[in-house]
């Protein structure tokens, strides 16, 4: 992929250099077994697929935690990876966290308080005095190495993520002349929901270091707003979405908007590959057998709806018994967040769900539901998008969903999207199936309404949902972000970036 072709205009950034912080690494060195041969390989999260791209176009540098076990052998000794993979050409400067901050933090605060915090989705978040210690002095190490990267320099900081709200303010203390930047990348709460955490003012301190502060919509940025204004003093000017705090060090932060998308050219250019267009003959001869494909792709994770789904599988063959033995529901789902209780528990409960409804519901040689709990390959997903008669996204909350959008980019031009309502996705997807996820009964008939939706329409919708994609692509998100960053410093300083010679970013 030609990343230089992703953001249009690369001197966005001035002579800044980027630099990129997010917990998780965009590839890991991973050996399987003793005498394996080592793989790159990169994790199925929508953020490293997302930003690799811009860091590549910006010559930038990534700084994330380690965490494949041959990674020590491909870094140097500041951590460093001394040759990186011909596909990600930019510097990646690996963190060892301590074993003993490493579970607290990862495990603990951030997936087991933050996440389910931020995600309405009727898991109770827990708290826990050690995890919020490990939370800070992880945030810590991170600002402490963004400092020995940038020393002084006037860099454009872009941190990712929940993992890393503390940050912005410990960056900005260590590196004044930094502009920082940070994306959210799951919703933000309404203020009831988040006043539950008791280190809540820590946080939104933390992310006031900040800029920009980027949200998928603008209603997480209003819950943002409103929840500061319950807790903090602050001015809000909502007109403009700037927040300051009168007598606080740094300045002002702006709220913005940022829908993530994905790189839909690249998606299609695979897609329509005679290799890509081989392997979707196969899918569909091993998986389809003249029955409809429905494909579902996902981290196993509470928040994708993953039971509900299931539950309406079972309801679509009471209520629409015609579809018995004529659709298979292919299931990808990698396995996620193993450590944390709730992700076991909430695999072993699809498990059984997928074997009670296969057992009630197969027939011969025929399971309704086949399910491939494995990490699979993004060119590989791409084609079993192109397999696929149609794809459900269930998600009971969801910030975006990348996989709708990449969907909308691969699918065949006669394909249905069906797309929880509560994902960020259906703001813009309005030509998508909506659902609701928590009402089973209707959920199972708008499956049944998808797979007998009349070919014109199908043809229609898809065809206005990959141009909606294909206008706003991963490029686009990138050059706003990185505009309104640029935007909000000449609004602060009257100049665009003084220490601009206009030579762009080469
Ligand atoms: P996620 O919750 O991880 O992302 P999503 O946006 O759907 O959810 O991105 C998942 C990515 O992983 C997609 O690119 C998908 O192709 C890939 N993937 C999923 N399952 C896979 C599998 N079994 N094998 C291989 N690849 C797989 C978070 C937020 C979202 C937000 C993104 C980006 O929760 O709301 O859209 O960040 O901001």
């Amino acid at each position: 992929m030609d990343a230089g072709l992703l953001l249009p205009q690369p001197d966005l950034l001035g002579d800044r250099r980027l630099v990129v912080v997010s917990h998780r690494q965009p590839y890991a060195h991973v050996r399987h077994g003793k005498s394996a041969a080592v793989q790159v390989e990169k994790p199925p999260s929508g953020l490293t697929l997302a930003l690799e791209p811009i860091v590549v176009a910006t010559h930038g540098t990534w700084i994330a935690a380690s965490g494949g076990n041959a990674d020590a052998e491909f870094t140097d000794a500041r951590g460093y990876v001394r040759d990186p993979p011909p596909d990600s050409p930019y510097r990646l400067r690996r963190l060892t966290l301590p074993p003993s901050l490493r579970e607290d933090f990862y495990t603990g605060f951030a997936n087991s308080s933050l996440w389910p915090l931020c995600h309405i989705a009727y898991h109770q978040p827990r708290f826990e005095e050690k995890w919020w210690r490990a939370y800070q002095a992880v945030n810590e190490i991170f600002a402490q190495a963004v400092a020995e990267e940038i020393g002084g320099e006037p860099a454009t900081v872009f941190i990712q993520d929940f993992h890393l709200a503390l940050a912005p303010q410990m960056v900005r203390a260590r590196c004044p002349r930094a502009l920082i930047a940070q994306f959210w990348h799951i919703p933000w709460p309404n203020p009831e929901a988040f006043r539950i955490c008791p280190w809540r003012r820590e946080l939104l301190e933390g992310m006031l270091g900040n800029d920009l502060l980027g949200f998928h919509l603008s209603y997480h940025g209003m819950n943002f707003m409103e929840t500061l204004d319950r807790e903090l003093a602050v001015r809000i000017d909502r007109e403009h979405n700037l927040v300051s705090r009168p007598g606080a060090a740094g300045g002002l932060t702006k709220i913005g908007a940022f829908p993530i998308s994905v790189d839909a050219q690249a998606i299609i250019a695979s897609v329509t590959t005679i290799a890509a267009q081989q392997s979707v003959r196969e899918l569909r001869e091993r998986y389809a057998r003249g029955r409809q494909l429905v494909l579902t792709v996902e981290r196993m994770d509470y928040s994708k709806g993953i039971r509900e789904r299931l539950e309406a599988i079972q309801r679509l063959f009471e209520r629409h018994p015609q579809w018995r033995d004529r659709v298979s529901f292919v299931q990808i789902a990698t396995p996620s967040r193993t450590d944390v209780r709730a992700y076991r528990d909430y695999a072993a409960e699809v498990d059984h769900l997928v074997a009670e409804i296969n057992r009630r519901w197969g027939v011969r040689d025929w399971k309704p539901v086949l399910p491939l709990h494995q990490y699979v390959e993004p060119r590989q997903v791409w084609n079993w998008y192109l397999a696929a008669d149609a794809l459900i996204v269930s998600s009971l909350h969801d910030g975006m969903n990348l996989v709708a959008k990449e969907f909308a980019a691969a699918a065949r031009d006669d394909a249905v999207l069906l797309l929880s309502e509560y994902t960020g996705a259906a703001r813009e997807f309005r030509e998508a199936v909506l659902l609701n996820p928590y009402a089973i009964d209707d959920f199972a008939d708008k499956i049944a309404a998808g797979l007998e939706m009349p070919l014109e329409q199908r043809r229609e919708r898809l065809r206005r949902l990959r141009w909606r994609v294909l206008q706003y692509d991963i490029g686009a998100w990138a050059a706003d972000i990185l505009r309104a960053l640029r935007q909000h410093y000449f609004d602060n300083h009257g100049s665009a970036f003084p220490e601009n010679s206009g030579g762009g970013m080469a």
